[in-house]
């Protein structure tokens, strides 16, 4: 599965339709409502109190319901645990991992080298991106160092000019050496663009290679890598 950007991201991924809706649970802790009420957990607040969630009384099999008031179809569920804010699909795993490319443009590390694309850096300037060589199937690899649960890609496109280089590109994975692919992205981008590609769910895996699977005389550049787990 693939979409394209942010766009479905931001409005298919993040619209949090439990948001003040009625909330049961099969308890309240103490019978406290001011401090363990269910409604606490869809009021929209994550905050580190030591209060004000939804706490159950200790039974063998407690529950807490939303009644989203429609039938909608529903992609994930997201808990946040007791003082646990952390968004953890948020990490950014490649951050300077281990990377490496098909080939260095003119063989000229110092402008182009692929650890470029994780070293934190998004300048929107050339050179200090990562930009190969013209060849049919280019790529790059990152190496996350353990499997991980990969949620999705985010590439930060050449930012000055010919962006619609990176097109058909494929995100395979792999823990050993057969690469299985688990995203896609067809483009082509726009220059400066940044292009999000969502993996098939589950994608677990240590290595994970984007590379342009159609034509010939490709060239592919990317700015900055990364690689979101869960
Ligand atoms: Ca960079």
């Amino acid at each position: 599965m693939c979409f394209k950007n942010f766009f479905y991201l931001e409005v298919i991924w993040r619209e949090n339709s439990a948001l003040g809706k009625p909330t049961n649970g099969s308890s309240v802790y103490g019978n406290d409502y001011t401090n363990w009420s269910p409604d606490y957990a869809t009021d929209g607040i994550v905050q580190k109190n030591d209060t004000e969630f939804f706490h159950s009384a200790f039974e063998q099999f407690p529950w807490i319901r939303i009644d989203l008031l429609e039938i909608a179809p529903i992609s994930f569920i997201r808990v946040y645990n007791r003082k646990s804010l952390e968004l953890k699909w948020k990490e950014n795993s490649a951050l300077g991992k281990p990377v490496e490319g098909s080939s260095i443009f003119g063989n000229n590390s110092a402008d182009w080298d692929p650890s470029y694309a994780t070293d934190g850096l998004v300048l929107n300037r050339c050179p200090k991106i990562f930009h190969s060589n013209f060849e049919p199937s280019p790529w790059i690899k990152v190496d996350l160092m353990n499997p991980l649960t990969i949620s999705f890609i985010r590439v930060f496109n050449r930012p000055d000019v010919l962006g619609e280089r990176f097109h058909d590109v494929a995100v395979e994975v792999t823990n050993n050496s057969d690469y299985i692919q688990r995203g896609f992205y067809k483009g082509p981008a726009a220059t400066g663009e940044t292009v999000d590609i969502l993996c098939d769910y589950p994608t677990i895996a240590r290595y994970v290679r984007l590379r342009i699977t159609v034509g010939s005389g490709n060239s592919l550049h990317i700015q900055e890598l990364e690689i979101y787990t869960i």
